[in-house]
C-alpha cells in the first residue's frame, strides 16, 4: 500500500467513505488510485507557464482542501455539496457565447480556451465573504485577450458573466435559492486589469466540476462570489448589470464586493479571516492584499456607500 492508497486517508463523512469504497472495488489498479484521479476524472493536463509578477508565494492549500470545501449553489448550498454533486454538471460541448456591445461577437469551445490564450499559473489569494480563505495555484489566462479579441464598442462600460442554467440536471437549480442563472459583473476597466483572468484549470489539470469547470472568472481583490463558475455567456453592456448576490441581499452584497477589513457585512466583521487548514485567524488585507495593482481603479469613491 502506498502513501497514496485511500484507505490510508482519515475520512469522516461516511457518505465519502462509501463512495470511495465503490471507486477502490471497480478499480483494478486500485493500488495505483490517488486522490488526484478521484478529483480530475478527466486527467488531462495543460501546457503553462508559471507567472511570477503576480502570484504571491505563500503556501497553497492543498488540493484535497480546494475540492472539497466549495461553495456552488447549483450543486447545493452545504459546503461538500459541490463534491458530492460534482457529477451533476454536465460540461460535454461547453459553449461560451461572447455578445453585446462588440464588434466581433463569437462562440469559444473548449479546445479554444488552451489554443486562443497563454495559459499561466497563477498563484491566487482567494477571499470569501463569509470570512474564510484558500490560497489556489490557478491555471487560466487574463481576460482582456478575449476582451481584445471582442473589441468593445464605445458603449461598452460593464461586462455581464452568466453562469450555466440546467435545472434537470443542477439539484440547486430545482429551487429558487438564487435568481438562476448565476450572474456576475464587473466595470470594464476592472475586468482589462491584468490580475482578473479567466481560469480553465488548477494544480496544472483542467478545473474539477466543483470549481466551476470548464471555465470561471477570478478576481482575486474581490470577495469570492464575483468569481462566477461555469461560464456560459459574456456580454459587454452599457449600464451595470444585475448580480444575482445584490438581487438575492441587495443590502449585503454591493455589486463591487472588493475586500474591504474596513467595511463590515451587515451581520459579520471582515476584520479577520480563516486560512482553510489553519486555526488562528488572519488580518483581513485591503484588496485582499492585492492594493498596488488595484486601488487606482477606485480613487476618489466612498467604499462605504460603493461596497
Ligand atoms: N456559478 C457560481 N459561481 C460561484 C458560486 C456559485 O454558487 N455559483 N459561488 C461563489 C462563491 S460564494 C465563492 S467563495 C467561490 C468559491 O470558489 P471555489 O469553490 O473554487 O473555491 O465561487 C463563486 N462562484
Ligand atoms: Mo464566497
Amino acid at each position: 500500500m502506498s502513501k497514496y492508497c485511500l484507505k490510508g486517508n482519515n475520512v469522516t463523512d461516511e457518505k465519502l467513505f462509501h463512495q470511495r469504497r465503490a471507486i477502490i472495488k471497480s478499480s483494478i489498479a486500485f493500488s495505483l488510485l490517488t486522490f488526484s484521479n478521484l478529483v480530475f476524472p478527466n486527467i488531462k493536463s495543460l501546457s503553462f507557464s508559471k507567472d511570477l509578477k503576480y502570484s504571491t508565494n505563500e503556501q497553497t492549500n492543498t488540493l484535497k482542501q480546494i475540492t472539497s470545501y466549495n461553495n456552488f449553489y447549483e450543486l447545493g448550498s452545504g459546503k461538500r455539496d459541490p463534491m458530492i454533486n460534482a457529477d451533476k454538471l454536465n460540461t460535454n460541448n461547453w459553449q461560451v457565447t461572447i455578445d453585446g456591445e462588440v464588434e466581433n461577437k463569437f462562440t469559444l469551445d473548449t479546445d479554444d480556451f488552451t489554443k486562443k490564450f497563454p495559459l499561466e499559473e497563477r498563484i491566487y489569494r482567494l477571499r470569501c465573504v463569509e470570512a474564510w480563505s484558500m490560497v489556489v495555484p490557478w491555471i487560466g489566462f487574463e481576460l482582456n485577450h478575449l476582451i481584445k479579441l471582442a473589441k468593445p464598442t464605445y458603449k461598452a462600460k460593464y461586462i455581464s458573466f452568466e453562469s450555466v442554467y440546467d435545472p434537470e440536471n443542477l439539484p440547486g437549480q430545482k429551487r429558487d435559492t438564487l435568481a438562476w442563472p448565476y450572474r456576475e459583473g464587473l466595470r470594464l476597466d476592472e475586468a482589462r486589469n491584468p490580475l482578473t483572468i479567466l481560469s480553465v484549470g488548477l494544480y496544472g489539470r483542467v478545473l474539477p466540476n466543483q470549481n466551476g469547470s470548464p471555465i470561471r472568472l477570478i478576481v482575486p481583490w474581490k470577495y469570492g462570489f464575483k468569481s462566477i463558475k461555469s461560464i456560459k455567456r459574456i456580454s459587454f453592456v452599457e449600464n451595470m448589470p444585475d448580480t444575482s448576490w445584490n438581487l438575492e441581499a441587495p443590502k449585503e452584497y454591493g455589486f463591487y464586493s472588493n475586500v474591504n477589513p474596513y467595511v463590515s457585512h451587515p451581520r459579520w466583521s471582515q476584520k479577520r479571516e480563516r486560512r482553510i487548514g489553519e486555526f488562528r485567524k488572519r488580518e483581513t488585507l485591503m484588496y485582499n492584499g492585492y492594493a498596488d495593482n488595484v486601488a487606482h481603479l477606485y480613487e476618489g469613491m466612498d467604499l462605504k456607500k460603493y461596497f
